[in-house]
């Protein structure tokens, strides 16, 4: 996959994008990242990439003539999703992320100050998202997180061609507890069950714990979940203890 990024912060990326698994995917070929600096395509002395408001108003917006003129660039007539990352657009998620990582490349456009000019949105985006509904000082944060994200399902990124299918999201749970060694840490006992080398009891047993913490922790991912009915037996099972508990 090719991954091209417009920012006027090319520099923010250098360090998440050459690091861990990012990194080595890059190195071996599996994504192709391009970071590219909107200023580069601003024209006149000042190479200006914002103004004021038309009708007035605080702080200023991105124009949209260094912004076309970048997009069009790096696409050379080929078409790809060009997708601009807004408070306003689509909340990322483990389904998008998927869903994006069957392009073949994507073009990522962070805006900063207060907003960009709208025809960027009506003639050149084909996509927004959003990675939340809390105020950032750009785009640039939320495009390495969607990069990231994206980088995860491309075949070969992980070590484990197999992970990111079992991954907790994937199945709408939240992840099981884990441990390693030591089998004691201060007082504290890894769980039985997991030194039994009983495969079976281990696979039911962090499936009841996904179960119970989902429940605890967001309850809304179980309310979207079609749960196989012996999921749905040990969840009842998981409610009347809490309830016991309760009393
Ligand atoms: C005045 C209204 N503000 C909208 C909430 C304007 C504004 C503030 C901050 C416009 C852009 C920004 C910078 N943020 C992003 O570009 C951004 C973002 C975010 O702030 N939160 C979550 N996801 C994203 S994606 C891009």
């Amino acid at each position: 996959m090719r991954i091209d990024v417009l920012t006027l912060f090319p520099e923010m990326f250098q360090g998440p994008i050459d690091a861990s698994i990012l990194g080595r995917a890059r190195a071996a070929g599996i994504v192709d990242i391009h970071l590219w600096n909107i200023r580069d395509f601003a024209h006149g002395k000042h190479r200006q990439v914002d103004d004021y408001p038309f009708g007035g108003g605080a702080g200023m917006v991105m124009k949209p003539e260094p912004v076309f003129n970048a997009v069009r660039h790096v696409l050379g007539g080929e078409a790809a999703p060009v997708i601009l990352m807004s408070p306003q657009g689509e909340v990322f998620s483990h389904r998008l992320a998927e869903e994006l990582s069957r392009e073949n490349r994507l073009v990522l456009v962070c805006g900063h100050y207060e907003g960009v000019d709208e025809r960027i949105r009506e003639a050149l985006v084909t996509r927004q998202i959003s990675i939340g509904d809390y105020v950032l000082t750009g785009g640039e944060l939320p495009a390495m997180v969607v990069i990231d994200a994206v980088v995860r399902f491309l075949p070969g990124a992980l070590g484990d061609a197999g992970a990111v299918h079992t991954d907790s999201f994937a199945q709408g749970l939240l992840e099981y507890p884990q441990y390693t060694r030591p089998r004691e840490f201060e007082g504290m006992k890894v769980p039985e069950v997991l030194l039994s080398g009983n495969h079976q009891r281990i696979a039911q047993w962090r499936r009841e714990q996904a179960l119970r913490r989902t429940l605890l922790l967001r309850p809304d991912l179980l309310e979207k979940l079609e749960l196989s009915e012996e999921d749905q037996k040990l969840l009842a099972t998981i409610k009347e203890e809490l309830e016991q508990a309760d009393e």
